[in-house]
């Protein structure tokens, strides 16, 4: 398996300065918050350093990968884009390039923009960090990151009631797993 160092030059290589600053962001967070919830560090660190991995990758190399692979309804996961794409399908990215095999840490990628109705803490923990780490600036980021720290529950559901907000403002296509997400977090649908 490759080592922390190896892993940062393997995704430093594959995005924007810019992104991998993000990504640094994300690990501190990740880190942190396994930290305070008793989470395991060591995956943190991984996930959350892997977490955009294939976020730069073009469309074609997507819907490549969607159509040679095992997903559920393919044709609907095709009419979706880079957004939905690059935790869901990256994921698989980062198994076959970056010899991840962790499913735990695989299903955290898989799941870090939606979020999921299922949630392990580890994918709480990359959910939450991508939404609060220190580069990101947007009104109530600040109390995102109060509640984080006390409550990841509360902030899986403050994290996802303003990204549907936000989506539903600018009338983007909602992908079913982000309405789960937000009626089991959001309204306690069990
Ligand atoms: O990759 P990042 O920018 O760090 O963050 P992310 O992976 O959490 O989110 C990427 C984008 O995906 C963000 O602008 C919000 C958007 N998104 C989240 N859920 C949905 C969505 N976009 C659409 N169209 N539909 C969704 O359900
Ligand atoms: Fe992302
Ligand atoms: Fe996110
Ligand atoms: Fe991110």
């Amino acid at each position: 398996a490759m080592d922390r160092e190896a892993l940062m030059q393997a995704v430093q290589m594959r995005m924007s300065e810019r992104r991998f600053t993000h990504v640094l962001g994300v690990e501190e967070t990740a880190v942190a918050l396994a930290k305070r919830f008793g989470g395991s560090i060591e995956k943190a660190s991984i996930a959350a350093l892997v977490h955009d991995y294939a976020k730069e990758r073009t469309d074609e190399e997507f819907q490549l990968a969607i159509e040679q692979g095992p997903y559920e309804n393919k044709t609907e996961l095709l009419k979706y884009g880079n957004a939905i794409w690059h935790g869901l399908v990256g994921a698989y990215f980062v198994a076959q390039e970056l010899t991840i095999t962790d499913e735990e840490i695989l299903d955290a990628i898989r799941l870090h923009t939606t979020g999921a109705a299922e949630m392990s803490l580890l994918a709480k923990i990359i959910y939450v960090a991508d939404y609060i780490e220190p580069g990101r600036k947007f009104p109530g980021v600040e109390d995102a990151r109060v509640i984080a720290f006390n409550d990841l529950d509360q902030a899986v559901a403050f994290e996802t009631k303003h990204t549907l907000l936000h989506l539903i403002e600018g009338e983007n296509l909602i992908y079913p797993k982000t309405l789960e997400t937000y009626n089991r977090w959001v309204c306690g649908l069990e």
